[in-house]
């Protein structure tokens, strides 16, 4: 297991707001290093596939209908202990609940709309890089 790489997702409402680029900065700032980055958009049944594990719960409709609502920028980050410095960047799923300074307290509307995805394993992390990357788009 690498313990360098995570996967990220700058989520639609971040696009809506113009706070893509305030996000990035934030990520860079952070010592992450872009090693692979595509903006596009999901469409309902491809957000329903990278949400499969939350299939069956009360917000699962909301969720993937707001992903699918507008773009989407994923990210391959490399970093020393990635999936953890990534999670403890973007903060708490809740925005109201994120520490101050978190990327989600500082970006985020609600649960719904909270501005960012990362990967919560190392395992995960490859399955998310994969659905949205080939190998020759990650350097
Ligand atoms: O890894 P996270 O994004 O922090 O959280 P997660 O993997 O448990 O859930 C994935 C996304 O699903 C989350 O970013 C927003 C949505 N979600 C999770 N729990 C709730 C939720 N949305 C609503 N409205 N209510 C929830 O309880």
């Amino acid at each position: 297991m690498n313990t360098r790489f995570t996967f990220c997702m700058i989520k639609p409402d971040a696009f809506k707001s113009d706070t893509v680029s305030d996000i990035l900065l934030d990520i860079l700032k952070a010592g992450f290093k872009i090693r692979g980055i595509k903006i596009t958009m999901l469409t309902k049944s491809k957000a329903e596939q990278f949400y499969d594990i939350h299939q069956g719960k009360e917000f699962f409709d909301r969720l993937t209908t707001f992903m699918s609502s507008g773009p989407v920028m994923a990210m391959v980050l490399e970093r020393p202990d990635a999936v953890e410095s990534m999670r403890k960047l973007i903060g708490k799923t809740d925005p109201a609940q994120a520490e101050e300074g978190t990327i989600r307290k500082k970006f985020g509307s609600d649960t719904t709309h909270n501005a960012v995805h990362a990967a919560d394993s190392y395992e995960n992390a490859e399955r998310e890089w994969s659905f949205f990357f080939s190998k020759r788009e990650i350097y």
